[in-house]
């Protein structure tokens, strides 16, 4: 469950941070269940479903997970994640997509400076990211960044980013005082919630530790397509 006054914070930043979001027995199932999912299922997986490093072994990154197995499934309708999810996105959730971020040790690349409803293209904005940290993240292995109450801007231009797993990217990053750039370190088990419109990025990792986060990405019933989003995507794809 959320309280009142995350649920106050989120609505005026655009994200959160939730401490403690899984317990250290759920962390360490899910971290094993990642594992069997990368050892078993991986590999008979269609590339669309996978996008790798530059080394062209390492992950980057693991799509739909959810629909490849039913672990993934089952742990996006957990009763504790769906009632934490309900009042951020004004509605009953639906799941839009289980997958992971995995920035691996010295070859885990960048995400450039984006809104994820560059994406998904939903109207009204009632979409967010829960983005659970099964590694320790830190401000040196590519930790995210968030610019605060950037969620309030409505949908910014964006263009080809050249990086794979990331297409799109600002087209132009709008000014922004430091003081308002939120560095999202965590604990393997916390958890950082971000709205849809939300501008943020994150470095390469040069370290030698790896810093995989789990996505759940939700949004309310009520939304739907918005062919104004979609022609923006299209056209920007198309560049
Ligand atoms: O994991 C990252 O570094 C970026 C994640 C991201 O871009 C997202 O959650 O939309």
């Amino acid at each position: 469950m959320i309280s009142a006054s995350q649920v106050a914070d989120y609505e005026r930043d655009g994200f959160i941070r939730i401490r403690k979001f899984l317990s250290a027995d759920e962390l360490a199932q899910l971290k094993s269940e990642i594992d069997r999912y990368s050892h078993q299922v991986l590999p008979g997986l269609p590339e669309s479903d996978r996008v790798l490093e530059a080394d062209g072994k390492s992950v980057r990154n693991l799509w739909r997970m959810e629909k490849h197995d039913r672990f993934f499934d089952e742990f996006s309708r957990r009763p504790g994640i769906v009632s934490t999810v309900r009042p951020l996105v004004h509605g009953t959730p639906v799941l839009v997509g289980a997958e992971t971020f995995n920035k691996p040790a010295k070859i885990g690349s960048a995400v450039p400076a984006h809104q994820d409803n560059a994406y998904f293209c939903q109207t009204p904005a009632d979409v967010l990211t829960i983005w659970i940290a099964v590694d320790a993240v830190t401000l040196e292995n590519g930790p995210i960044y968030y610019v605060k109450g950037t969620h309030k801007q409505g949908m910014l231009p964006h263009k080809p980013s050249g990086v794979t797993g990331n297409s799109m990217g600002l087209a132009q990053m709008p000014p922004a005082e430091e003081s308002d750039k939120f560095c999202g370190t965590l604990d393997p088990g916390d958890a950082l919630i971000h709205h849809c419109h939300t501008i943020h990025y994150s470095a390469p990792n040069k370290s030698d530790r790896n810093r995989c986060g789990f996505l759940l990405v939700y949004r309310g019933e009520h939304t739907k397509y918005d062919p104004q989003f979609k022609a923006a995507y299209t056209q920007a794809q198309a560049k």
